[in-house]
């Protein structure tokens, strides 16, 4: 079968940086399309003419043969397909049906229940850091505090816990004790929350050696490299 011309729509310090990786991995011939983030740190307008929503990751598939393009958005549907159609030598599959299964929930997972507390987290903590004159700046801090005591802090440390439970039990992996598509799609939120501090690596030594052991990977180092000639800051 003939691969389609794959080109990876890439917003620059993003977690579409999770789509080089897993091309690079699969040792995939692509195409990348920088964007740069605008002043607010938003995608610039220039995305929204690939699709409507002008978000990031987005990759296009041409036919090589009628031209036919074909847009994808959404992280996890993106390595769901590029998994299930592109992934022939099953360099990242699994051959049990039970572990695929596993790793599709996870897809889900990432951006369905594990990103939003850490959003929620990250546009708090944005707001503390805000230049905001006293004394609305002790209101803002009250405010912002009882939100992430009452909701986002608790709920980073549910999802947390859960997922050192499950490298705990797969063998220092996310499913099945091997490298698959749900590490790498992991890998970004996890990272973010570390640096930016919702979590602290001490308290989850489990995912700080998974982080360690994913990101040494050949495939990572050339993502990242990739990016880098891309103009990439990661
Ligand atoms: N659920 C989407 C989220 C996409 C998304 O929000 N991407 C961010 C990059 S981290 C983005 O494009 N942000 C720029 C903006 O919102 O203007 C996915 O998983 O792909």
């Amino acid at each position: 079968m003939t691969l389609p011309i794959i080109r990876v729509h890439w917003l620059d310090e993003s977690r579409a940086f999770r789509v080089l990786w897993l091309l690079e991995h699969l040792k995939l011939d692509y195409e990348i399309i920088p964007y740069k983030r605008n002043e607010g740190y938003r995608a610039p307008d220039e995305l929204k003419k690939v699709h409507p929503l002008g978000r990031s990751p987005l990759i296009e598939l041409e036919d090589r043969e009628t031209g036919k393009k074909k847009i994808l958005a959404e992280s996890g549907y993106i390595f769901q397909y590029v998994l299930q159609h592109f992934d022939k030598s099953n360099i990242l599959s699994f051959s049990s049906t039970d572990s695929e299964e596993k790793v599709d929930y996870f897809l889900h997972y990432v951006e369905g229940s594990l990103q939003p507390p850490l959003m929620i987290e990250f546009l708090l903590s944005m707001v503390k850091k805000a230049p905001i004159p006293f004394p609305l700046s002790y209101l803002t801090g009250k405010i912002t505090g009882k939100i992430s005591e009452k909701y986002s802090q608790g709920e980073v440390k549910n999802q947390f816990d859960f997922l050192e439970g499950e490298i705990a039990k797969n063998g220092g992996y996310i499913v099945d004790g091997k490298l698959s598509g749900a590490d790498i799609l992991l890998s970004f939120p996890l990272q973010m929350a570390f640096e930016r501090g919702f979590a602290k690596p001490v308290e989850y030594p489990g995912m700080d050696k998974w982080l360690k052991t994913i990101t040494s990977v050949d495939s990572y180092s050339a993502a990242k490299q990739k990016a880098n000639a891309h103009g990439g800051k990661f």
